[in-house]
């Protein structure tokens, strides 16, 4: 049974003195604070814990191979009612989520594209006048494949580690010319002004779901359910939807090179989708639209009823549907559904399995690093800090 008490956010601790400048942190704070503007008579905790994270971040992100390994231990602590909400970067969530889980609020979507961040020598530069064979740190094959295309005289090299590390290694290293992030990571961090250059979508499209925050909790728990409900954003919800749709039906994951454009106007929503070959030779993209209208009310059924007795869920691609907003969001994730259907029969396909070879063929093996048994689910030792 649900308690009157309120729920506990969790915050993500790597236990070094820099943690608070990390951008898991910064987004728990964010949704906390939200969640007790709503609600000023409850008060939200947050609980810190230690990760795996931190001991395979210097391997690059698409060679680990499984995107939940970053959150399993979250995500445990979410099953065993450690604690009730999890904080998301919504593109870190796979399309599918664990059994029980849903997204609770998916909150207004910061600026989704890519950014460049120059070398303090290049900040005169763009990626279009950066000398031939500049290194860009990116451990992104959805960016290098893009950028690949539009910049053949560059040179894409994995760069790891947190945020802050990159930064470190960007600005006091001789390695990279430039790094492309995320502008919603950078500017939670407060970097806005050291970013060079914005890229839009025909130079760097961005990833399903970037720039939005995702709030996690378990299905069944439907007080934690309601209390998020005002956090949600109605056009970054549907936006998401259709995005997550579409790479549910690709079968993409977070090392497919895979990217959207989306755009929501009052009455329409238009969702841009592109698939690239890993050196960027092979392209393939598609925009399609639906317009966002009410439901026909003529068209109201005895059922209804009977469908709202079971309060919130029927989630899409895990993102709990609300009721009044049901029809936009299935509208929203029939567009996604069409735009891969479309995109599988023009040949992505084919484009995204040799991908995946390709990765799965640079995966190193027996990596000390990565902790094992990444993929089974297993909720052995578990250490969650309580302080
Ligand atoms: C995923 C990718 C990256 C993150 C792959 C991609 C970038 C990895 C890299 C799925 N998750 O985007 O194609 O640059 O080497 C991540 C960031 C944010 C969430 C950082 C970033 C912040 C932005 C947001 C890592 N996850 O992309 O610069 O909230 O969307």
């Amino acid at each position: 049974m649900e308690t009157t008490q309120a729920p506990r956010l969790l915050g993500l601790d790597h236990g070094r003195a820099s943690n608070v400048l990390q951008l898991a942190l910064k987004q728990t704070h964010i949704v906390r604070d939200a969640l007790q503007k709503a609600h000023p008579h409850l008060k939200f905790e947050i609980i810190t814990m230690k990760t795996h994270g931190d001991k395979i971040l210097n391997v690059a992100l698409s060679k680990i191979g499984s995107k939940s390994l970053f959150t399993k231990e979250l995500e445990i602590a979410l099953e065993e009612k450690h604690v009730d909400i999890v904080v998301h970067s919504l593109k870190d969530l796979p399309t599918t989520l664990p059994e029980g889980r849903v997204i609770g609020a998916v909150c207004e979507r910061e600026d989704p594209r890519d950014v460049v961040i120059m070398h303090p020598k290049h900040l005169e530069a763009s990626l279009a006048t950066l000398p031939k064979g500049s290194v860009i740190g990116t451990s992104s094959v959805r960016r290098a494949a893009q950028l690949k295309r539009k910049f053949p005289d560059l040179v894409f090299e994995s760069v790891r580690g947190n945020l802050n590390t990159r930064l470190r290694k960007l600005e006091e290293g001789d390695t990279y010319h430039a790094l492309i992030l995320a502008a919603a990571g950078v500017m939670r961090m407060g970097w806005e002004d050291k970013i060079s250059q914005y890229l839009e979508e025909d130079t760097c499209m961005y990833a399903v779901g970037q720039g939005a925050l995702a709030v996690e909790c378990r299905e069944d728990d439907s007080s934690t359910v309601a209390l998020l409900s005002p956090l949600g954003h109605l056009n970054t919800t549907v936006a998401v939807i259709a995005e997550r749709a579409l790479m549910c039906t690709l079968e993409g994951g977070c090392s497919a090179p895979v990217a959207v454009h989306t755009k929501v106007t009052e009455d329409q929503l238009n969702l841009q989708g592109g698939v690239w070959s890993l050196d960027g030779s092979e392209e393939l993209r598609h925009t399609m639209s639906t317009p966002l209208a009410e439901p026909d009310s003529s068209s109201d059924s005895l059922e209804q009823p009977v469908k709202m007795a079971k309060v919130s869920t029927t989630p899409y691609t895990g993102v709990v549907s609300r009721q009044g907003l049901d029809h936009f969001m299935s509208q929203a994730h029939n567009l996604g559904v069409n735009l891969a259907k479309h995109l599988l029969s023009a040949g992505a396909d084919r484009i995204l399995q040799a991908a995946k070879e390709q990765n799965n063929a640079n995966l190193p093996s027996n990596n000390p690093n990565l902790p094992p048994s990444s993929s089974n689910g297993q909720k052995k030792e578990v250490e969650v800090n309580d302080s």
